[in-house]
């Protein structure tokens, strides 16, 4: 089955349609921030659900009193989801992406929002942003771009900043050792973007495009950070192919 169409005011994602040549190295222009929304649900499997079950489990850990980040915001749909999830009295959200692009399309859905739980978004890099006072931060789909010997400092930053039984919340696009399950992973992945519309050669320069700009660790490399970093525990709550989200706890 082919994907359905975008809902009304989200424009499509042709961005790859057509061949391009020579492949830019993909960033969050203002071009991507227009189709985001209907590129990361085509492109993530399990993107919605990820995003409604980041709503329950913000609701369980947001403790009174505390901030809940969402740390490579774009267009605010963590934020979303942690804001109609949270019940606990006090809670401030405080949503950071260094794409100006982003945070202006961000803002305005903030806006147009009903829910009153306080959102103070932040065009900034996360690498630079204090933590403080966190009982959930979520980093949905972004340590992924954060340059590779930068990773276990921002973890460890995180981690310093939640309270005690505070959660990081931590979704990757990953890879495997095993070259066969590797392959398979991949294979499977490339027909989910078919099934979601995608031709051969939007795939491809895709791939391309990113092929520098996204570099996943294995699941043992995030695990293993992330117990360096002082978890108490840093399990997956949710996989499908080479997507998976670990909840980690302090
Ligand atoms: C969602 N979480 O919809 N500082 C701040 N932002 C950054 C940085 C950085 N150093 N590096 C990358 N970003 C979202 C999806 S998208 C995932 C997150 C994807 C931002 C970047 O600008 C982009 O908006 C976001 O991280 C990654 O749940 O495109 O696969």
């Amino acid at each position: 089955m082919k994907s359905p169409n975008p809902p009304v005011g989200v424009l499509s994602d042709t961005l790859f349609a057509k061949p391009m040549g020579q492949v830019s190295p993909f960033c969050f222009d203002d071009k991507v921030a227009s189709v985001f929304a209907d590129m990361i649900k085509r492109s993530v499997p399990g993107y919605s659900a990820i995003l409604s079950m980041i709503g329950d489990i913000c609701e369980r850990y947001a403790q009174p009193d505390s901030h809940c980040y969402d740390l490579g915001c774009s267009l605010g749909a963590a934020t979303l989801a942690m804001r109609h999830g949270i019940k606990s009295d006090r809670c401030r959200i405080i949503s950071i992406d260094n794409s100006q692009a982003m945070i202006d399309r961000c803002q305005k859905i903030i806006d147009a929002d009903e829910q009153t739980v306080p959102v103070d978004i932040y065009c900034k890099d996360i690498q630079c942003v204090p933590i403080e006072k966190a009982s959930v931060v979520v980093l949905n789909f972004t340590l992924q771009f954060i340059e590779l010997v930068k990773r276990q400092a921002l973890i460890q930053r995180i981690y310093d900043g939640l309270l005690p039984g505070g959660i990081l919340l931590l979704s990757e696009k990953i890879h495997f050792d095993n070259e066969p399950h590797q392959n398979l992973m991949t294979e499977l992945y490339h027909n989910f973007k078919r099934v979601n519309g995608y031709s051969d050669l939007e795939i491809a320069q895709k791939r391309t495009a990113l092929e520098k700009v996204l570099r996943s660790d294995s699941m043992d490399t995030h695990r293993r950070r992330l117990q360096d970093c002082g978890f108490t525990s840093a399990d997956i709550w949710f996989q499908c192919f080479t997507f998976c989200s670990f909840i980690a706890i302090k």
